[in-house]
């Protein structure tokens, strides 16, 4: 600890009579945060900001601070239980941890035996790091089918940077970039993967130019120097006008370009077919100010891309992406200091290793649900949740009896929400770990007390790539609850794999560390590590690609028998591409952009982060709502060809007229009944996830450009 922390620290515990403070690494979000927290007669008092901690210099979120409210809360699950009435009847039994770990084990040896491993479906959400171990007990299993949030996000942006480039680049705020491009991000709000927004804001503040791609007046936007405020969903097309500028006024490097790139001629071609006046028509932002970005980024160095998930959730998700990445790539600011860098991990076991993708076979690997129909996606492991849902309902091309989710609470999350009900509803055998019983829980026949992170040791940031290694360590032990490392650890045990697994989760955290030369108890006596910090790799060995070039058309995506360059399509569902839906749905919805407090579909039972946002929130600009009769603060029908919800309006100028923007995940934990409020105000009721308008190659699903109608819940009294 540096001196200005100890004694802030000793300040702390003398004022307040804290016992002690323990060094560790929160884990409300995907992680990165160092804090010191504070613990009183056993318990945890208070979460603060690590000074020294170089992800987040003493700042935290309100999501972290709130860890305690989470921790302690009445409601948290502390025991494993399992179902007695009927699915979704709220009735719940309390049961050993024996008990729920052998009916678990027996159920999965059962469905192998009678419908062959693929029948059981184990899934987590967005990236929690328990990842590896999960698909690691999938794989020795022979399961090829882990769901997870991969196929609309960050699983993009890893697997098509890895046939790109080979590896995802990560903005290095460190080495102050001096233009900054934010695309389809939020980084102040969502500190998302490898981020946080404390070292983007300190660039900025250190003078860097910013441009901000969002049809949202963001944070951000309000201080750029650019913003466009493009049309959802055309986000290629921006992107390929940019390159043609790029390109047609000599900006970009040419030394990288002759030396480092696969296909450049036909990636010149394509862009040409991206003149300014096609792409302002397309996107709807003036052709100056997509001229003025050009040049700004490609003349500014180094610079960065900011990308987030917005791009991922779109029917051209890898495109969106590859588009960007030759952005970076013509520019000159890929692995350079200060641009987008290719970082290195330290001297461990990595993610993808720990997983044990080795461990199935081809012919396991072969059954992978949409395997053959989204082939970027299964190539990386990852699957379409459709096509479980599909196996599930309709046993096409085969049946899933089984599904365990492990921090995921899909009937929130997925696309076509009502259909993930109906699958949960039907599968024959489901088991679910959290810490709440949620909507997706209440359905489960088994439910399993999850550990929160300020109640396990653990190497966190082990999946990112910025390449940092934290400690996180155990503070309190809550009622029964367990980590996700420690039960999957266990039921290993119950399926015959004991020999790939260890006596506790502990050696599980000295075998990822080995290469490194050290166990866990010597690790945890430090607070960090990194990989070595080094640029301008591919100078002396190329790119981790097939042509070892950066692959601007890709042969992959050739092989697979999709287009190898980017190109534009129109959103499946839009103005353009559904003239007469569009009369009757008039609106362009976005959902999910993020909210300080909440995560998803958590943190709404607790007070601090539900003060924050009480209820639903639509943004809708004031003459929509002018034109609808919709004052601020009143409820609204949100309504899409698939369903309707209810919503609070609130009035923004900051957002386009024809555009209005949904928060996603809403349930209510107040509501004492077993559905909680499921179908009330949740967006994915309106969300779309047929096959043929899912990215063709990696099957996400098109969630923030849908067509919908907006109009007050109440019949308003003739004014
Ligand atoms: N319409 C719309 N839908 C979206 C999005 C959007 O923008 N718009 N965003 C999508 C994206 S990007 C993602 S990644 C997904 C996320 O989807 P999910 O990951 O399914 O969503 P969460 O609500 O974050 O997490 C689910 C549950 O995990 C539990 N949990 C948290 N930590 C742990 C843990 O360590 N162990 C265990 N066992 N449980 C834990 C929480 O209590 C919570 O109930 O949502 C997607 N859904
Ligand atoms: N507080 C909080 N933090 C989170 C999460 C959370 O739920 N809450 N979720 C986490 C997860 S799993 C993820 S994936 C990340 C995501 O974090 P970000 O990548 O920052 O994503 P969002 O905030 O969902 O969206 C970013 C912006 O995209 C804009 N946008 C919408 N449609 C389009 C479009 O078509 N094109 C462009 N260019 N922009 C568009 C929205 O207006 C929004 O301002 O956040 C993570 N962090
Ligand atoms: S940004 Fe994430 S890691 Fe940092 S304090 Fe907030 S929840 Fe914790
Ligand atoms: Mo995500």
């Amino acid at each position: 600890m540096s001196e200005f922390q100890y004694s802030n620290a000793a300040r702390e515990m003398e004022v307040y009579g804290y016992d002690s403070v323990v060094k560790s690494h929160c884990r409300m979000c995907h992680g990165g945060c160092g804090v010191l927290v504070y613990v009183k007669e056993g318990r945890v008092a208070k979460i603060a900001g690590d000074p020294d901690c170089p992800i987040n210099h003493g700042t935290l979120c309100s999501k972290g601070l709130a860890s305690t409210q989470l921790v302690y809360h009445p409601d948290r699950l502390t025991h494993p239980v399992k179902r007695i009435g009927p699915k979704g009847s709220g009735q719940w039994e309390r049961i050993s941890w024996n008990e729920a770990l052998d009916t678990i084990a027996e159920r999965m040896l059962r469905y192998k035996a009678e419908f062959g491993a693929e029948s059981v479906v184990l899934g987590y959400g967005t990236g929690r790091e328990n990842e590896a171990a999960i698909y690691r007990i999938s794989n020795y299993f022979g399961s090829p089918n882990v769901l997870t949030a991969g196929h609309f996000c960050y699983g993009p942006r890893i697997s098509t940077s890895i046939i790109t480039c080979g590896s995802n680049p990560i903005a290095d705020y460190e080495n102050n970039p001096k233009c900054i491009v934010v695309w389809g991000n939020n980084v102040v709000i969502s500190n998302p993967d490898c981020y946080k927004g404390e070292p983007f804001s300190q660039a900025l503040n250190a003078g860097a130019k910013l441009i901000v791609v969002d049809p949202r007046l963001t944070r951000a936007a309000a201080r750029a120097d650019v913003w466009l405020q493009l049309r959802p969903g055309t986000d290629t097309a921006l992107a390929l006008g940019m390159a043609n500028v790029i390109i047609q006024e000599k900006l970009y490097d040419k030394e990288f370009v002759d030396h480092y790139v696969h296909g450049w001629a036909p990636f010149v071609e394509r862009a040409a077919e991206y003149p300014l006046e096609r792409v302002e028509a397309i996107t709807g932002v003036p052709r100056e100010k997509i001229a003025e970005a050009a040049r700004l980024y490609a003349t500014v160095k180094p610079g960065v891309i900011q990308w987030g998930v917005a791009i991922e959730q779109q029917v051209t998700c890898a495109d969106n992406n590859r588009a960007l990445m030759a952005l970076m790539g013509i520019t000159g600011n890929l692995d350079v200091p200060g641009g987008q860098v290719l970082f290195k991990t330290a001297k461990i076991r990595n993610a993808a290793e720990f997983g044990a993708h080795k461990a199935l076979s081809k012919e396991q690997e072969a059954k992978r649900l949409g395997g053959e129909r989204f082939r970027l996606a299964g190539h990386f492991a990852i699957i379409n949740p459709k096509c479980v849902w599909d196996a599930i309902l309709e046993e096409k091309p085969y049946p899933v009896k089984m599904l365990f989710f492990i921090s995921s609470n899909p009937v929130m999350t997925r696309a076509n929400a009502g259909e993930v009900y109906r699958a949960l509803e039907k599968v024959e055998f489901m088991a679910v770990a959290d810490f709440f019983l949620t909507p997706t829980a209440e359905l489960a026949d088994i439910v399993l007390p999850a550990a929160t992170w300020l109640e396990m040791d653990y190497l966190g940031d082990f999946w990112k790539r910025h390449g940092w290694l934290l400690t996180r360590r155990k503070v309190v032990q809550i009622g029964e609850c367990r980590s996700d490392h420690e039960m999957l650890n266990d039921l290993a045990h119950r399926i015959g794999q004991g020999e790939h697994w260890w006596d506790t989760f502990e050696g599980g955290l000295d075998h990822i560390l080995e290469p490194m030369g050290v166990t866990w108890q010597e690790f945890k006596k430090q607070d960090r590590v990194r990989g070595p910090v080094t640029y301008y790799k591919y100078k002396e060995k190329g790119f981790s690609t097939p042509t070892r070039k950066m692959e601007l058309y890709s042969t992959l995506l050739e092989k697979w028998g999709y287009d190898p360059l980017p190109q534009y399509r129109e959103p499946p569902e839009s103005p353009v591409s559904q003239p007469a839906l569009h009369e009757k749905f008039p609106y362009i919805l976005i959902t999910g952009a993020r909210q300080p407090g909440f995560f998803h579909a958590e943190n709404r039972q607790l007070p601090w982060t539900r003060e924050l946002h009480r209820d639903p929130v639509v943004e809708i600009h004031p003459d929509t709502a002018a034109a609808e009769g919709i004052e601020d603060g009143e409820w609204v029908v949100l309504e899409s060809p698939r369903g309707k919800i209810r919503q609070r309006a609130k009035l923004t100028a900051g957002i386009d007229p024809r555009v209005v923007s949904a928060q996603h995940a809403w349930w209510f934990p107040e509501k004492r009944d077993s559905g909680h409020g499921w179908a009330e105000s949740n967006v994915n009721i309106l969300t779309d996830n047929s096959y043929e308008n899912c990215d063709p190659a990696m099957g996400a699903t098109h969630i923030r450009s849908l067509l919908c109608k907006i109009y007050p819940e109440e019949t308003r009294r003739p004014r």
